[in-house]
């Protein structure tokens, strides 16, 4: 049984990408390492527990020569860098209106400090843009997507740092100024909540537990607040374009009604979801969070000027990732792997083979919960399924699975729509296989699109088209699951 689902005629939608994972040619036309191209690829001996996979500040520099001889699966990607067209003529050709990606930082600036941007690197992205034009797909730019530049760490510098500040923000303006005719949408930074989180623990050796790490990060989340408003200000001066934020979102329910697990649920989800998009849509620190740092003695080092641009530079829009879901108790439960974020299991959900619970009703329940708090329009920038595929004989995947994921994610999304939210687009993640973020494989894909590469870049990276292209070209034109 079909059933069509209702959305509005202009909904953007689309598929997102990000450079570190994608692009490949790391070497190529004065580009230099990021952070994200220096960590090995390490068999994966549990997929349900990745956490186990620590990387040190001295497993980066190692990297450098890699006397091991080790392979590191960003610097290759999809090679995107070459295929692009084919990439984005099959976006089209699916029917997507938009294509969310993000600019590789060490291909403008290569060195940080460099007097002029880097020719080479302004005129792939410019090549690119134009390519998304003549396909008639708006874009929607990720300016800082995980990926610091490799020399943060020859000058043992973190977010604090004026060198950084400084580096970031003339890297931002340069781009939205180049490109700000074919880019409507810009985000400043990917996943806010993690991305201050992932670098604080990358140069940060001596914080061993998660918590510690979290507490250790907050100031330099506060200077990417700060950042991101900055940019938002900055970006004004262009009329027709939109700085949102970008949050993973961390949809989580109290495990049974006991009041103790209800409440430890409130402060889960103040402090790990409502705190980042209070600050950046209401402009200040709230209440809880201030009580918080109190009781962790946490100090954010922030001045009265911080404050006021915060508050007089709000965000515009709303966007976040949507992947799963996870449970609360006060004493701790059964938890599941979630990217190391370890949520607690939910008895009445599946889960991937990576261990993310599937959750289709707690998007619909995202969406009401951000609507009916800020009002602001948005935007789905990341969702989709992680799976183990292979080619069969007809050079397809068969992935009902995948369909089904996104069918009863769409399906939640129009009954939010309803429900009154202003949800104005998505881009799944990913219209194309790509390397994973967290555990750097290439065989946990979430394409439509299968690349024939394994996890150490053998293959042709021919692309071959799975079922769910297919249906989704078919949804676009029906909206039809
Ligand atoms: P991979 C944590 C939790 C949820 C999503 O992830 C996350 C993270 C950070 O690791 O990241 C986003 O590839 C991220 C993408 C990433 C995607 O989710 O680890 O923005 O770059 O690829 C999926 O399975």
């Amino acid at each position: 049984m079909t059933k069509k689902l209702e959305f509005p005629e202009n909904f953007l939608w689309g598929g997102a990408t990000a450079a570190n994972q994608v692009e490949g040619a790391y070497d190529v036309d004065g580009k230099t390492l990021s952070l994200m191209e220096m960590i090995p690829f390490k068999e994966i001996e549990d997929r349900k527990n990745t956490s186990g996979s620590k990387v040190t500040k001295q497993t980066l520099l190692d990297s450098i020569d890699n006397k091991a001889g080790l392979h590191f699966p960003k610097r290759h990607g999809i090679d995107f860098y070459h295929r692009y067209k084919e990439d984005i003529a099959l976006f089209k050709e699916a029917g997507m209106k938009i294509f969310r990606m993000s600019i590789a930082w060490t291909r403008i600036f290569p060195n940080g400090n460099d007097k002029e941007p880097n020719k080479a690197g302004l005129e792939f992205y410019r090549n690119v843009f134009k390519e998304c034009k003549k396909q008639g797909l708006e874009v929607m730019v990720t300016i800082n997507h995980f990926d610091l530049p490799f020399w943060i760490l020859e000058k043992q510098i973190s977010w604090q740092s004026e060198e950084l500040k400084n580096n970031y923000l003339r890297f931002a303006y340069l781009v939205i100024d180049e490109f700000h005719e074919y880019v409507k949408y810009w985000l400043p930074f990917n996943e806010i909540n993690l991305g201050a989180l992932i670098a604080t623990s990358l140069l940060n050796e001596n914080k061993n537990s998660m918590l510690e790490n979290v507490l250790a990060s907050y100031n330099d989340l506060h200077v990417q607040f700060v950042l991101q408003a900055k940019v938002i200000k900055y970006a004004r001066k262009y009329k027709d374009i939109k700085v949102g934020c970008m949050v993973a979102d961390v949809t989580s329910y109290s495990i049974d009604c006991n009041p103790e697990n209800v409440m430890e649920n409130l402060k889960m989800d103040q402090m790990k979801k409502f705190f980042y998009y209070d600050v950046m849509a209401k402009g200040e620190y709230p209440s809880y969070a201030l009580r918080m740092f109190k009781e962790y003695g946490v100090k954010i080092d922030k001045t009265p000027e911080d404050d006021k641009i915060l508050k007089e530079n709000p965000i515009q829009f709303i966007s976040f990732s949507y992947y799963m879901s996870g449970t609360t108790t006060k004493t701790g439960g059964e938890l599941t792997e979630a990217n190391g974020l370890k949520a607690g299991k939910n008895p009445f959900l599946e889960a991937t083979e990576w261990g993310w619970q599937i959750d289709p009703i707690g998007l619909r329940y995202t969406l009401n919960q951000l609507w009916d708090r800020y009002h602001l329009p948005l935007f789905i920038s990341e969702n989709g399924i992680g799976v183990l595929e292979k080619l069969n004989e007809n050079n397809t995947v068969d992935d009902d699975y995948r369909i089904d994921y996104l069918g009863r994610h769409f399906e939640q999304m129009s009954e939010a729509i309803k429900d009154g939210v202003n949800l104005f687009g998505y881009t799944m993640w990913t219209p194309i296989d790509v390397v994973s973020a967290s555990t750097n494989e290439m065989s946990k894909r979430y394409g439509l699109i299968f690349v024939d590469y394994d996890d150490y870049h053998n293959g042709t990276g021919n692309r071959f088209k799975k079922k769910s292209y297919n249906w989704f070209k078919n949804f676009l034109e029906t909206k039809e699951i």
